[in-house]
């Protein structure tokens, strides 16, 4: 590495925490697809930062909304109203078909507030005895770093040293309706899951899966919340992944893409009454649904519908998707995903992914690795067919490589 990028990085090591192991790449400046790091070198984004940059790196619409809304007003907290929170509702509302919208920050806090919500739902609606909610996950969930989230995370990095936990989650197999079957009681309040699993590796529910789930949870009186938090705003080529499933969440979490990668944005968006039992005073949030998060959301939404991305994210990620299954590679053991939300598994004898995305890292890509085997690319939804190739090319040189 040039010594500019070692001071960075030497840098980082001396003040920061040690809770990330980046590829040695420092970026400078991003825009749509491309980033440039401090040397110059350009890189086609294959993880949008981890499908927050779904529209692009610093688009300009959206730049242009925060900057004059930022000269105007930022920050007024919740004790008043502002000018630019109810049409973020309305437009998140008609957009969504949702009935109640909640204002939030980061994705962990959206799940974080759905969870306190159907749990007050369940003692005040549904009835179950105070104390007693029962929340059922997946095995292999990732739905944010907080301490109530890590306490129902089955991935030992995300959880270890890090209790006591709060009760209250069962866990079940992701994609087993009848575990769910069994898993429910007169006291489970709601199941929360990701229509595809994103850092257990982008795994895809089976066929017919959400249909039995929304059934089991109609036929209980459980709220069925749907984190789509990486999954939504036209990463799998449809404004919700659920709509690949013909089926509606009771709740639906969305973050991440939400602001375009300008400012920490998310939202708990509910049809019916789950919402309805916050009262003034029992829940809130310095910034939640501040005038430039607001402003910000509004206009990344704007731009995700009017510019065609989430159609164009179906179109690019079949062409991504049959191109990655035409690699002919030993170190492929499967290559899975739904528009512009892929991955490609590696075989263990091929090498740890990680290996990969350095290599790529060479040829102009930056991809990132999960679990050890895996490669997610999930690049911005403005990628074209002319990227998609020269991304394609560039995968089948490296894949076709041993690194073991
Ligand atoms: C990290 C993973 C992805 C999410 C889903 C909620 C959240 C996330 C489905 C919480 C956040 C981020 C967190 C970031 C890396 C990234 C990630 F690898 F951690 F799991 F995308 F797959 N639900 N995912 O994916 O949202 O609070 O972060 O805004 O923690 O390293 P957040």
């Amino acid at each position: 590495m040039s010594s500019s990028v070692i001071d960075f990085v030497a840098t980082e090591q001396r003040f920061g925490a040690h809770n990330y192991e980046p590829i040695g790449v420092v970026l400078s400046r991003g825009e749509g697809v491309w980033v440039w790091d401090t040397e110059g070198n350009r890189y086609l984004d294959c993880l949008s930062a981890y499908s927050a940059v779904s529209q692009g790196h610093c688009h300009p619409k959206i730049l242009a909304a925060m900057i004059e809304q930022a000269h105007r007003l930022t920050l007024t907290s919740r004790a008043f109203h502002n000018d630019q929170l109810a049409p973020f509702y309305e437009e998140i509302a008609a957009l969504t078909g949702s009935h109640k919208v909640l204002p939030m920050n980061s994705g962990a806090e959206a799940v974080e507030s759905a969870i306190k919500s159907v749990r007050k739902w369940g003692y005040e609606v549904k009835g179950v005895p105070d104390g007693q909610a029962e929340i059922i996950v997946c095995a292999n969930n990732f739905h944010g770093r907080t301490l109530g989230i890590v306490g129902f995370s089955t991935d030992p990095d995300t959880r270890t040293h890090f209790g006591p936990f709060a009760p209250g989650f069962r866990v079940i197999p992701f994609g087993d309706a009848a575990a769910l079957e069994a898993a429910i009681t007169p006291n489970t309040v709601a199941f929360l899951v990701e229509p595809i699993q994103g850092e257990a590796g982008v795994i895809l529910p089976p066929a017919g899966y959400f249909t039995e789930v929304r059934e089991l949870c109609t036929a209980n009186n459980v709220m069925l919340v749907l984190d789509e938090i990486q999954t939504g705003l036209g990463r799998t080529g449809k404004l919700l992944a659920e709509q690949h499933e013909g089926i509606e969440a009771d709740v639906t979490l969305l973050g991440k893409a939400l602001s375009g990668g300008f400012y920490p944005v998310s939202a708990v968006l509910s049809n019916n009454d789950v919402l309805g039992t916050l009262r003034p005073g029992q829940h809130g949030s310095t910034f939640g649904g501040n005038p430039l998060a607001c402003a910000v959301a509004r206009a990344a939404l704007r731009v995700l519908t009017e510019e065609g991305m989430i159609e164009n994210a179906a179109r690019q990620g079949a062409r991504f998707l049959e191109g990655l299954k035409d690699i002919r590679a030993n170190t492929i053991r499967e290559v899975r995903g739904r528009g512009l939300m892929l991955a490609v598994e590696l075989h263990p004898e091929a090498g740890r992914a990680r290996r990969y995305c350095e290599a790529l890292q060479g040829m102009g890509i930056l991809a990132k690795d999960t679990h050890e085997q895996t490669i997610r690319i999930a690049p911005p939804l403005v990628i074209t067919s002319d990227q998609v190739d020269w991304a394609l090319e560039r995968l089948a040189t490296t894949l076709t490589q041993d690194f073991s």
